[in-house]
Parts: C-alpha cells; structure tokens; sequence
C-alpha cells in the first residue's frame, strides 16, 4: 500500500472533465465500489481545465489523479500512468466507433462511405494532437494531417464522387480526441466538395441529435463500455458504421512520480 497519504494532500478530489463524459460517470463508479474511494470526490469541469490542472501539477512536482484517456498528446508530452483497476470499472480496450443518422446512406451515399472507410491509428490522431496542444488552429492541424497523409486518406475516398457543395452536418464534443478526429474528417469531406459544419455539443446531446435525424454523423463513439449507456438508448435509431480506432482506453492517471500504482492503494 502506499505510503503517502494522497487523498488529504489532494483534498480527496479527482480532477474531473466535462459533466456527461462517460470516465467521469466511471470515476463516479470507482468512487461508490472501491473502498479506498470513500469520500472522494469526482470534481467535474472541463477537458482543457483538467489539462492545465495536470500541466500545473507536473511543473510543481505535486500529486495529481485525473480522469484520463488514450489516446491522447498528454502520454506524449509527460510520463503518466494508468491506476490500476482491479474491479474493471473503467472496463478495457474499446473502440472509437462512427455513427451516422438513418438514411444518410440514401441521401448522401459519399459522405456515408468515406464515414464508414474512415479509420487510423492512435499515433496518427495524436500527432494531430499533439499539434493543436502546441498551439495550432485544429482545422490547420488537420488540414496539415490530411496533406501529409494522402495515402491512407485516399484509402477513405476510396469508391466516391466528388459533390458540389452539399451541405453535411458532424456532431462532437470538445475532448481533445473528437476535436482531432472530427476536424481530420471534415476536411477530407470538403475535399471532397462537402459544405461542412461541425457543431460541438454535449455527449447525451450529440448522441440524440444523431438519433434524430438533426445531424448527419460523429466519429466520437466510445464502445462497449464508456458510453454504453448512450448507445443502448439510441442504437435502434441510428447507423453504427463500425471502428475507426482500435485500443482506445479510459481511467485514472496520474504522473508516475506518484507513489501509487492501484486504485485501491488510494486512502479514503
Ligand atoms: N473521453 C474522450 C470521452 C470519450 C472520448 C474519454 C473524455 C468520455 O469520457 O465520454
């Protein structure tokens, strides 16, 4: 077991992100079924606040517990760690999925291919990544991306026509992922003559508005397990075009300075 006792120096809080993401939902799980957990807290605010909290931490050499996910540019730029989940309340390796609203394949049988071929690697959406952390704009990021990537983004195009400025709506939310994702996706479609907007909103928001038949598509589907929830309720409403990322992995993480490896070696 540890032998510093974290929960006091960190007021028993776990630095959260957005309300309605599914690892704060998790870490609101692992708060209620470790014992080591009793009393803390789940503080929510948002992906970037939770970012700077963890540069902050770093710089000062100080404990920090985090609600975290890969891929992400924060495993590129320090050394972190995954807790140990014995209980398996964050669940394992999922994959990022696509989504599209009923009969986009009728309407816009481009735009549902290259949403339903578009797939690639966790380094390829963190040098994305990793790019907008260092200050770019994401839509340069991504149009940088797509330049230098022709090859597997023409294995996406694959099979489709060009259009002449046929309006397409995505849905995301502002993690860091989906920011990545969801601008490298757009660009490829307006290559490809698309009028695209992307809308940010809130993850039950997003995942109803593809329901609804309101947005066309979103790439920031996060399966079996962070938001299964979301998708048992609106899966016989929508298209689940598989896969485009494999190894996708929710948690809590720390810097591995913190002498603690195991959630359950957490004090309550
Ligand atoms: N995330 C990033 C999201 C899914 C993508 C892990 C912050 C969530 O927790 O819902």
């Amino acid at each position: 077991s540890a032998s510093t006792n974290y929960g006091e120096e960190l007021n028993y809080e776990i630095t959260g992100i957005e309300p309605g993401a599914g690892v704060v939902g998790a870490a609101e799980k692992a708060v209620e079924n470790y014992d080591s957990l009793a009393g803390w807290e789940v503080v929510t605010s948002s992906s970037g606040a939770m970012a700077t909290a963890l540069g902050d931490a770093i710089e000062n050499e100080e404990p920090i517990i985090v609600t975290g996910w890969s891929p992400h540019w924060k495993f590129q730029k320090y050394d972190l760690k995954y807790l140990e989940d014995p209980k398996g309340v964050f669940g394992e390796a999922e994959q990022i999925k696509s989504m599209v609203r009923k009969g986009l394949e009728e309407d816009m049988p481009n735009a549902y291919k290259i949403l339903d071929q578009f797939q690639w690697e966790s380094k390829d959406i963190e040098n994305v990544m990793l790019e907008i952390n260092n200050g770019a704009d994401p839509e340069e990021a991504a149009k940088a991306w797509v330049e230098e990537n022709a090859d597997k983004v023409s294995e996406w195009t694959k099979g489709t026509e060009e259009v002449d400025g046929k309006e397409i709506e995505l849905v995301y939310v502002e993690w860091d992922t989906e920011v990545a994702s969801t601008n490298v996706v757009a660009e490829v479609l307006r290559n490809q003559g698309f009028d695209v907007t992307i809308t940010p909103l809130d993850n039950a928001v997003m995942w109803q508005s593809i329901a609804g038949g309101e947005a066309d598509g979103m790439v920031a589907a996060w399966l079996p397990g962070t938001h299964g929830d979301l998708y048992e309720e609106h899966k016989d409403n929508l298209v689940d075009l598989g896969a485009n990322l494999e190894g996708a992995k929710i948690g809590l993480v720390v810097p591995k300075y913190m002498d603690v490896d195991s959630i359950e070696d957490l004090q309550p």
